[in-house]
């Protein structure tokens, strides 16, 4: 780089870090021109990877598993080695010789196929501490099935499956990673009950957690509750309108939070989304803040099928579950949505993305696609939080999903609103395509200040023992704008990121090593409650701009 483009950069740097904070606030009657710098932009990775990316999991090795459902006809992608699958209880193909999952590669923007033998129709998935993806149930002949995908160096790995290894069925069940290595499945239809991963042949197999049965609706759905694991140990839970904070070591509900104003239904078939804000190590007494926004209104789903699609929520609402009386903070979106995704950016902002804003989930239930993402900035102002991004040009109703990935991007794909893959003679077509979105601190505007890790120079990370990372970075600006961040990345499907969390952690300090090369040291996590061991991506956010992503395992 020589002098003089530095001089430029300072230039806009100065008008970087302005609009770092403040990217456009806007309601959504005027909605603002495209420009890369402050609304992101969208690009089309490929027309066609074969299937409708229903799940999404990043893996440690960047490369992110994806699969449908096994019984809506054939795909678009054949399976490998001229492989064909004999499914007498399919419902729709019996010899099929399509493939219904993929392994995509970031680095070379290539796929493969994978091979799926029974249902993973509506199931939920964790990543464990040792990075093997655990994929737990389905529909019809899937729906007891645990399936495995461990990252490997060649092109020929694939799912393993585990027939009959869940006690009860899980179709739309949700899955958390908990501080001790299992796997807590909760819920699915009508299921009222918990169980673990691995299996315990001393414990019986599947709890009750009446919880979900107090809260399910006419249709007895209940699904996808919302988990995320608190830095006490305990798991919160939202289901329809209510929350409660569980252990469940003991089967005991600790404490049950207000209901979220409104009255209105939140987790699916309503479709809201919801996140646990970033956990701060750099705070006196740990918070832990959980957020949940838009879904339809009760009724939506009766409604959309006699052919009224009605207006989505347009609220989000926040509840700070370590206050001794914690009550929603309630704020209005620019926009209604149902079935967005809510994915934690490097910056700790939350991008909402995907979904539409009339009707509901459900086939061929929802109108009107929303495809302007939004970001949110949980720290700023309120009404000065919400920025509207570039839109998509492809709609992403039900069945769509986005992953956050290593390079700060946003991977999205899937939208399947039909029983089959219809690609003609309806409303919105199947979507086999994959896009990616970048948002604004990926702009060139901001390579000044961008922090680059260097590779090699990323510490073991340990619980309670200090972290050293080297990075590089043009324009130094100040310990205060610095922080050092990691993220699990989730397994996304039904509008819900399972297992999202990113903790930041405690700053020690931060030396000039040599010329615009820094290093700073912070504290790896104080307990496995607030970050289960595993993979994470660690990223340098200096002014706002994420560095690209490393991958570090904590334990
Ligand atoms: C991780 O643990 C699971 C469950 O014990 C096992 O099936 C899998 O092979 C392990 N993965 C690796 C990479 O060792
Ligand atoms: C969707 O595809 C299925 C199977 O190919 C077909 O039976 C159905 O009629 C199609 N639906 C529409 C609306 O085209
Ligand atoms: C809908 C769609 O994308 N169909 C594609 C399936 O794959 C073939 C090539 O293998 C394409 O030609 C089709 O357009």
């Amino acid at each position: 780089m020589t002098i003089s483009t530095i001089n430029i950069f300072l230039t806009s740097l100065i008008l970087a870090s302005h609009i770092i904070h403040h990217h456009l606030h806007v309601s959504s009657q005027s909605l603002p021109t495209y420009n890369s710098g402050q609304q992101g932009h969208w690009h089309l990775l490929h027309a066609s990877i074969g299937i409708s990316a229903m799940h999404m999991q990043l893996l440690r090795d960047n490369k992110v598993v994806m699969f449908d459902r096994t019984d809506f006809g054939f795909s678009n992608i054949s399976l490998p080695g001229g492989l064909c699958r004999y499914d007498p209880r399919d419902t729709v193909t019996k010899i099929d010789c399509t493939a219904h999952s993929i392994l995509y590669d970031i680095g070379s923007n290539t796929f493969r196929p994978l091979m799926v033998q029974t249902d993973t129709w509506c199931s939920s998935g964790s990543v464990l501490s040792n990075g093997t993806l655990v994929q737990t149930g389905g529909y019809n002949d899937g729906d007891h099935v645990v399936r495995t995908f461990t990252p490997c160096e060649n092109d020929y790995c694939d799912w393993l499956e585990f027939p009959n290894y869940l006690s009860e069925r899980r179709w739309y069940a949700s899955n958390q990673l908990l501080p001790d290595g299992r796997v807590i499945i909760v819920g699915g239809r009508r299921q009222f009950n918990y169980e673990f991963y691995p299996r315990q042949p001393e414990n019986p197999h599947t709890i009750t957690l009446d919880f979900l049965r107090q809260t399910r609706d006419v249709d007895e759905n209940n699904l996808y509750p919302f988990l995320h694991l608190l830095p006490d140990g305990n798991l919160f839970i939202f289901a329809n309108t209510r929350s409660i904070l569980f252990d469940y070591n003991q089967n005991q509900v600790a404490k049950e939070f207000p209901r979220i104003p409104g009255g209105e239904p939140r987790n699916y078939p309503s479709s809201g989304s919801s996140v646990l804000l970033p956990l701060d190590e750099n705070k006196a007494s740990i918070e832990a803040e959980i957020m949940v926004c838009g879904g339809a209104p009760e009724g939506a789903h009766v409604r959309a099928m006699r052919g009224s699609f009605i207006r989505s929520i347009a609220t989000c609402g926040r509840l700070k579950v370590t206050d001794h009386n914690p009550t929603w903070v309630m704020e209005d979106m620019p926009v209604p949505r149902v079935m967005g995704d809510m994915i934690m950016l490097p910056n700790g902002e939350v991008i909402i993305i995907n979904g539409a804003g009339l009707g509901t989930a459900g086939w061929e239930c929802g109108h009107d696609p929303v495809l302007n993402p939004i970001i949110y900035n949980p720290s700023a102002r309120p009404r000065q939080r919400f920025s509207i991004m570039a839109a998509s040009t492809r709609p992403r109703m039900y069945h769509s999903s986005a992953c956050l990935v290593p390079d700060g991007r946003i991977l999205v794909g899937g939208s399947n609103p039909h029983q089959y893959y219809n690609f003609t003679g309806v409303e919105y077509p199947t979507d086999i395509s994959l896009e990616v979105f970048s948002p604004p601190y990926l702009s060139f505007e901001y390579e000044l200040i961008r922090p680059r890790i260097v590779p090699g120079n990323v510490g073991i990370l340990r619980y309670g023992k200090s972290l050293s990372v080297v990075f590089k970075v043009p324009k130094y600006l100040s310990v205060d704008v610095l922080s050092v961040r990691i993220v699990s990345p989730s397994f996304t499907t039904h509008s819900f990121a399972m297992n999202q969390r990113m903790v930041v952690m405690k700053m020690m300090g931060v030396s000039n090593v040599k010329k615009w090369t820094y290093c700073v040291s912070v504290m790896g996590p104080s307990t496995a409650e607030i970050a289960p061991s595993g993979f994470y991506l660690l990223f340098v956010v200096h002014g706002g701009i994420p560095s690209p992503g490393v991958w570090v395992e904590l334990h």
